[in-house]
This record gives C-alpha cells, sequence and structure tokens, in this order.
C-alpha cells in the first residue's frame, strides 16, 4: 500500500490551451462545486486543494496559430506545465497522493514526468479514446493535447523547440499501458508499434471483457504489481452517451461501469501513486443534464480510484 495515511492534495489545473475550444479551462470549478472535495473525504482521506495556476493568464494568451514547430500555444503550455510539474512533484515526495483535475491533457506531460521524478518505478495507464503521442513533427492538429506522451518519452525531440528542454523525458516505452482507444492517427499507430506500447482498444475491451484488459495491461507494465501506478484519466474514455460534455468525443466508448471499473481496479491494486481527471468541458454539453452526467463521471472516477467502491 502506497498511501497508507490517505492523504491527497487535489490540484487544480484550469486551463485550456492544449486544444482550441473554451471552457475546458471551468472543470476544476464544476467538478469542486459538485462536491468532489467532499466526497474523498468521506472515503477517509484527508485532503488539501492547490491553484498552482492561480494569477495566471494564461487563457487570455490562446491562440489557434500554429508556430514555427507546428504547434499551437506552446508558450503557455509549456509554463502551464512547469508549475504544475512542481506542485505534483512536491506532493508526491511529501507522501500526498497529487490528483490532478483539468482541464485539457496537455497537463499529462507535467503530471506523468513529475511523479516518474518521484519515482522512476513508477508505471503509467492513459485511459483514452486518443494515444496522445503526437509529436512536433508529426501532429496535424498542432494541438498540444494530443502530444504529452511524446514529450515525456522523448519521442522525435529533435522537433521540440528549445523552451521544453527542461521537461524530464524519463517514460520508458515499457512503462505505460493504453485503455480504451479507438481514435488512434495514422502517425501515432506507427510509434505504438515501434516502441512496442501495450494498447488495449476498444476491441480488445469486447473481446476479453474490461477485467481481463486491466490485468493484462497490468500484467505488461507492472507483472509483479509492486510499482505505483499514475492513472491518467481522459474522460472522454467514456462513450459520450454518458461523458457528452468533452471536447474530442468518439463514439464506441467504454460503458459507464466499464469506466469506473478501470479506476475500482487500480484502487483495488492500493498501487495509485497519483491520479488526473482531464477533459470535462461544461461549456460543450447541450444540456445541462449533459454538463451534470460529465460532472458527476468525473468526480465518480475520482471517487473509485480513491476507493469508494472497495468493501
Ligand atoms: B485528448 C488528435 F487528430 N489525435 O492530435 C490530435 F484526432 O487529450 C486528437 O485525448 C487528440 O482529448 C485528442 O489532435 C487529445 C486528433
Ligand atoms: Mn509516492
Ligand atoms: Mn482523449
Ligand atoms: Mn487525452
Amino acid at each position: 500500500k502506497f498511501h497508507p495515511n490517505k492523504r491527497a492534495t487535489i490540484i487544480t489545473a484550469p486551463f485550456s490551451g492544449g486544444q482550441p475550444k473554451g471552457g475546458v479551462e471551468l472543470g476544476p470549478e464544476y467538478i469542486l462545486k459538485a462536491g468532489f472535495e467532499k466526497q474523498i473525504k468521506n472515503l477517509g482521506w484527508t485532503t488539501t486543494v492547490e491553484h498552482p495556476l492561480e494569477g495566471t493568464n494564461f487563457e487570455l494568451k490562446k491562440s489557434n496559430e500554429k508556430d514555427e514547430y507546428g504547434i499551437k500555444n506552446t508558450v503557455i503550455v509549456n509554463e502551464c506545465n512547469k508549475l504544475l510539474f512542481d506542485r505534483v512533484l512536491t506532493n508526491a515526495n511529501l507522501g500526498n497522493l497529487p490528483v490532478t483535475i483539468g482541464g485539457d491533457h496537455s497537463i499529462g506531460t507535467a503530471t506523468v514526468s513529475a511523479m516518474l521524478e518521484h519515482n522512476p518505478d513508477t508505471c503509467v495507464l492513459w485511459i483514452d479514446a486518443h494515444a496522445d503521442i503526437n509529436s512536433p513533427k508529426i501532429t496535424e492538429s498542432g494541438n498540444l493535447h494530443g502530444c504529452p506522451l511524446s514529450f515525456v518519452m522523448g519521442i522525435d525531440s529533435e522537433s521540440y523547440p528549445p523552451i521544453m528542454q527542461w521537461i524530464p523525458q524519463n517514460l520508458k516505452p515499457g512503462k505505460i499501458a493504453y485503455i480504451g482507444l479507438r481514435d488512434v492517427d495514422d502517425a501515432e499507430k506507427k510509434i505504438l508499434k515501434q516502441y512496442n506500447i501495450p494498447a488495449f482498444s476498444m476491441f480488445h475491451i469486447d473481446k476479453y471483457g474490461i477485467g481481463k484488459v486491466i490485468e493484462m495491461a497490468l500484467d505488461k507494465v507492472n507483472p509483479n504489481r509492486e510499482y505505483p501506478i499514475h492513472l491518467s484519466y481522459d474522460v472522454d474514455a467514456i462513450d459520450p452517451s454518458f461523458v457528452p460534455a468533452t471536447g474530442t468525443r468518439v463514439e464506441g466508448g467504454l460503458s459507464m461501469r466499464e469506466g469506473l471499473f478501470v479506476a475500482e481496479a487500480v484502487a483495488e491494486t492500493g498501487l495509485l501513486g497519483s491520479l488526473d481527471i482531464v477533459e470535462t468541458n461544461p461549456m460543450l454539453g447541450e444540456t445541462d443534464a449533459h454538463v451534470l452526467d460529465t460532472v458527476g463521471a468525473a468526480c465518480a472516477i475520482g471517487r473509485c480510484a480513491l476507493g469508494q467502491t472497495l468493501l
């Protein structure tokens, strides 16, 4: 068990610069207003909330232009990641479980690299419809929420802007597995093959069932169930019928129960080291129910990962 003292730090990341749509920066506010901190306290955790992006004005600096590196909003994404890296690492070193609430998934660069800096044995489960492993060299959209994993793995590092040289390239290909994939770019598929990264798509979930898939994913990255797990949970992994208020919806996703089971199964291992819950965009619900469903799902993912369903 990695967190017997049950201290969690909720780190808000109200940031949207990794993708063009507005509203995802409101995710943390909605999730906290829904009572997330109290819900975690009710599970027996001592909680603190930190707002490391307070006082920044990243949202005002957003643009939709690609820079000379073929990516958008490089400066603010990078500055945001520096602030988050510091808070995630500091909290992990204090023995607190960092729960980072986004915001878009570009913040995964900070959370993953900070947790590997904290403990190089950390393995990553990336729960997502997307692979988020584009590099500046291969990204077509230029949106950095589609790139966080390339940066922490150092893929195509000759194509990175110099301001990103601080990022520790500390994630090894054998230390990450995906669950929920169903919209992977062709160039990303090549990378997954080339680096032999275990990727469990919706096909595998239908074929084997979600329980077996989690076991297979953990067998790849954590065969003896001894290393801490960083769970990076993009809510778009869950089917848009349950989680509609998110920026890049893809049909044919996880059922609500499959989605929560993933978090519960990680909780059951006792190995959760850190958690991201990202891509909740309250402005993209067509109805109030859409927003409530999505925010509710984000909270439920957090509760399940922190042990709600363990009896
Ligand atoms: B998310 C995409 F092209 N791959 O790079 C890209 F399909 O954090 C989508 O998983 C990225 O939501 C989605 O823009 C990023 C696209
Ligand atoms: Mn730790
Ligand atoms: Mn996604
Ligand atoms: Mn993602």
